[in-house]
């Protein structure tokens, strides 16, 4: 895996239930592709230094209260508003590390009991992923992990209708990894996927747009 800045970067988007080590695997996939002397750059959403972020935020630790399809569509706008941003990144030869994306939009909303294609349309257009690393835990060892139970989605029974409705998103850019593993287990197993995909979009995969 070597670094070649004129073709362009991958976008590489985590997925996983809470506590399953999203935010783990990001930094040190990073850190690791740095190393190489790839131009990289870890992002997540939601993003909660933009305006439409800070108001997920306030309702993600119950400082306010909104409509379930509201919410929804801010998650969205938060995605949309960064999208011509991450366009001109790939196509420069940058890397996206992606800590959740739309995936967890459409689970999370429709655990909630809203309509699945009503959730999948507001995503439609946004960048594909060239991979997704959706990382299999079940919700109870999720729970066993540290700081479980501090936001608002983070209760036993709505991670498993969360699960439920991942696994109806699966399509062929997915690859899932066993996360009950060691950090350092999941780590490379992470690294050999990842690498993989930088090659072949280094050779000219085409980047395409979700859910059209
Ligand atoms: N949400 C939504 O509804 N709609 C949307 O469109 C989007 C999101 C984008 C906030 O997300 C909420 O927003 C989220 C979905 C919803 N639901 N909730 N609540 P967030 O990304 O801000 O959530 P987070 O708090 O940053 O991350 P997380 O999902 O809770 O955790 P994680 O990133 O998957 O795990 P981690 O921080 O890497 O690890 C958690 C702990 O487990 C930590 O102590 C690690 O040291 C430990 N860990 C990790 N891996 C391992 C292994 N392999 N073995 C043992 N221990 C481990």
């Amino acid at each position: 895996l070597s670094a070649n800045n004129e073709s362009r970067g991958a976008l590489v988007v985590f997925e996983g239930l809470d506590r399953s080590g999203k935010t783990s695997q990001c930094g040190r996939l990073v850190s690791y592709l740095e190393g190489l002397g790839h131009s990289v750059e870890l992002w997540r959403f939601p993003d909660r230094t933009t305006s439409v972020g800070q108001m997920i935020s306030a309702y993600l630790t119950n400082k306010s209260q909104l409509d379930d399809h509201t919410i929804h569509l801010l998650f969205s706008a938060n995605r949309w508003e960064k999208r011509s941003m991450m366009e001109t990144k790939l196509k420069a030869g940058t890397t996206l590390i992606v800590d959740r994306y739309s995936y967890s939009g459409v689970a999370f909303s429709t655990a909630k009991g809203l309509d699945f294609e009503w959730c999948k349309a507001p995503e439609i257009g946004l960048i594909a992923p060239d991979l997704v690393v959706y990382l299999d835990i079940t919700p109870e060892k999720a729970a066993e992990r540290g700081g479980y139970g501090g936001e608002r989605y983070e209760q036993l029974e709505f991670q498993r209708k969360v699960a439920q409705h991942y696994k109806l998103l699966k399509d062929s850019s997915w690859k899932i990894v066993d996360a009950c593993q060691p950090l350092d287990d999941v780590e490379k197993q992470v690294k050999e996927i990842v690498s993989q995909h930088i090659i072949a979009c280094q050779k000219g995969k085409i980047l395409s747009s979700l859910w059209s």
